[in-house]
């Protein structure tokens, strides 16, 4: 069977083989990769446990993919450039050759500091190529990584940190990102206060700010890797690691409680994110490709490091913020390194919008080919604007809708080959499986229907387990409905059988792209001396997609409400990060509760959204006057 897909009606026969014959159809993308030993089985699963298993009995390890397998063909081929956040400082670019070099030798580094394989690593880093190369030297030891995004506060990593019992933390003195400097050492001893399970910190130095360096615990990066020249040992051998091996932890947030660390493994991670980036994207060979998400966060794991580098891609990496110095200044990274496919968040679309088309003057974008959206639904007016402002009407865009739990792209229009409707996600990728259920847990079969985004069947990036807690990931991901994996999305199948997605139906926030979740800012909010109780919920926001509303019951200490409103933003950010502040905070004297003591949310929502005329039944409420003065508040916010 030919798996290349030249045109649509390719598609739909390769689509087809892979849902009649899954096994084979990921047997034969999983051969395109270097194994170092082949597995026995393709795949074991059932969604009950759930217990998922690929590419079973097969040896290998990721950065041979990533890195050795192209030293022979592509030694001096571009892997990565990185633009730094300052346009005046010096770009950095790194061949096949040389990223292999320097990630053998830090991990070389790593084991002179102890870490072996299994051990779980904190990164907490900016983006800079440092971050790749200690992500990449993780991999190559067997090491498991747990990126934490730079935006989060010393309380956030802290759990990260405990709930994995990481025993050494990457970071650096510091990092820029626009005209901010943040101090990533002092936040780190912050958080370190509380994890007794750290005993090694390695720290890079970038900002050269001042920072505390404990002896026997703190080493500083360059001097490891001047250890490590002494030794002059310049390989480091890949550990070989079963397909089934965690690779990372990234944690994520869900409707309840803390964030939970999902857990992706070798084998399946590799071959899912390959496979996806060299399909959706039709990756040619010297195309520049650059992903403008932070590796913080999932994109960045699979788009800027993993995928690309496994097909021997150019990947950009960028260390700034999109309007800094000024708002051309993605244009100017496209022009300067004539960057072919462009993959970012229509939130970032939509705040460039906003500057208008000055910030594109004499930027020279006909190097672009492919433009790709990720993140949270693109309402059209971005959708056309990225269509024609930035793809000048020629670049396919491909609406790439995925989450974290699943490794990559799950529903894509294949650029260039799958016509293509604004604000639609368009078809599954080969291998996957998408069925939308209604709230009862039956199928909807046909077109023009819509429901609960659901997935029957497993495809090799799926979510393994929930760190520490594999219960967790059974009840949130697999109890919902029976044999399916629930993804907390709404969906839309139209006539031509086409996906939109709707947005989260569960208590998941998405801000900029970034998931959050109400109950998490709502601990956060509690939290604050003077907060009583508060309800959290999304509403519509013009850049940030959505943002964060809160409702908050004050006790009767506080006389200034100014002041208790900027100290509650404050509280959020020193528990959760500047991320989750609430956009909007009204304080109310009650919540609209059910007689059994459930906040209605649907009722703060609508409030929220300026949707009052029809708030529905209130009548079941415990007392239905609370909604009048909630709505007043909200009018005279
Ligand atoms: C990759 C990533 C996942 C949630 C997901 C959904 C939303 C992502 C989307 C999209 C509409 C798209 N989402 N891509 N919604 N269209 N193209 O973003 O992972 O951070 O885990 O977020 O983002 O709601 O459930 P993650």
């Amino acid at each position: 069977m030919d798996l290349r897909i030249n045109s649509f009606d390719d598609y739909k026969r390769v689509y087809d083989y892979s849902v009649a014959e899954p096994e084979n159809f990921w047997g034969s993308v999983a051969d395109t990769f270097y194994w170092q030993k082949k597995w026995d089985k393709v795949l074991d699963w059932n969604f009950t446990e759930p217990n998922v298993k690929w590419f079973i009995g097969g040896k290998l390890n990721i950065t041979e993919n990533c890195l050795d397998r192209h030293l022979e063909k592509n030694a001096d081929k571009t892997a990565m450039i990185w633009e730094p956040n300052d346009p005046e400082e010096h770009y950095r670019s790194f061949s096949y050759k040389e990223l292999h070099f320097k990630v053998v030798q830090f991990a070389n580094a790593l084991k002179n500091n102890g870490a072996k394989k299994g051990d779980r690593i904190c990164i907490y880093m900016p983006m800079v190529p440092e971050l790749a190369i200690a992500v990449l030297a993780c991999a190559r030891i067997g090491a498991i990584h747990s990126v934490v995004f730079g935006g989060f506060s010393a309380q956030s990593i802290a759990d990260r940190i405990n709930d994995a019992q990481c025993n050494l933390v990457i970071t650096a003195d510091g990092g820029f990102r626009g005209s901010k400097d943040i101090p990533l050492k002092n936040i780190i001893d912050d958080a370190i206060v509380q994890c007794r399970s750290v005993n090694r910190i390695i720290v890079l130095t970038r900002t050269r700010t001042p920072v505390s360096m404990i002896k026997g615990r703190d080493v500083w990066w360059e001097d490891e890797i001047k250890k490590v020249e002494t030794q002059g040992n310049p390989d480091c051998p890949a550990e070989p690691m079963d397909s089934e091996d965690p690779l990372f932890i990234l944690y994520t947030s869900g409707s309840t409680g803390k964030p939970k660390g999902v857990v992706h493994t070798c084998g399946g991670y590799m071959v899912y994110t390959g496979y996806t980036f060299k399909t959706v994207f039709q990756y040619q060979p010297g195309e520049v490709h650059f992903c403008t998400a932070d590796i913080g966060w999932i994109t960045g794991h699979s788009y800027i490091v993993y995928g690309p580098l496994s097909q021997g891609a150019t990947t950009l990496m960028f260390e700034g913020v999109p309007t800094w110095p000024d708002a051309g200044r993605f244009w100017d990274i496209v022009d300067k390194y004539k960057v072919n496919i462009l993959y970012t968040a229509p939130t970032a679309i939509r705040s460039l919008m906003s500057f208008g088309e000055e910030p594109l003057q004499g930027k020279h974008l006909s190097s672009l080919t492919k433009l790709g959206s990720v993140g949270e639904p693109i309402n059209e007016e971005a959708w056309h604007w990225y269509n024609e402002k930035i793809g000048k009407g020629k670049c396919p865009i491909v609406d790439t809708w995925w989450q974290t739990e699943n490794s990559g792209i799950l529903i894509s229009p294949i650029a260039g080959i799958t016509p293509t409707k604004p604000g639609y996600a368009t078809l599954p990728l080969p291998g996957v499986q998408p069925c939308l259920v209604d709230e009862a847990g039956a199928e909807l079969i046909g077109n023009g229907v819509s429901g609960n985004l659901c997935i029957k069947f497993p495809w090799p990036g799926i979510i393994r387990t929930t760190y520490g807690d594999h219960e967790r990931c059974r009840l949130t991901y697999f109890s919902t409905y029976k044999n399916m994996y629930f993804t907390g999305d709404g969906c839309l199948r139209d006539e031509d059988g086409y996906y939109r997605i709707t947005g989260r139906v569960d208590d998941v926030i998405n801000v900029s792209g970034h998931r959050i979740g109400t109950a998490e800012v709502e601990n956060a909010i509690n939290m604050h001396a003077d907060v009583v109780e508060s309800a959290v919920v999304g509403y519509p926001h013009d850049i940030k997609g959505q943002g964060i509303y809160a409702y908050v019951i004050l006790g009767t200490s506080t006389h200034d409400h100014d002041l208790t409103r900027r100290d509650i933003l404050q509280t959020v950010a020193r528990i959760i990060g500047a991320i989750a502040k609430p956009d909007k905070i009204q304080f109310v004297s009650g919540l609209p509760k059910t007689r059994s003591g459930k906040i209605m949310r649907r009722i703060l929502r609508k409030i929220a959204e300026g949707d009052i005329a029809n708030l529905g039944d209130t009548s079941t409420l415990l007392d239905p006057n609370v909604v009048e003065e909630i709505k007043q508040g909200a009018a005279d916010l």
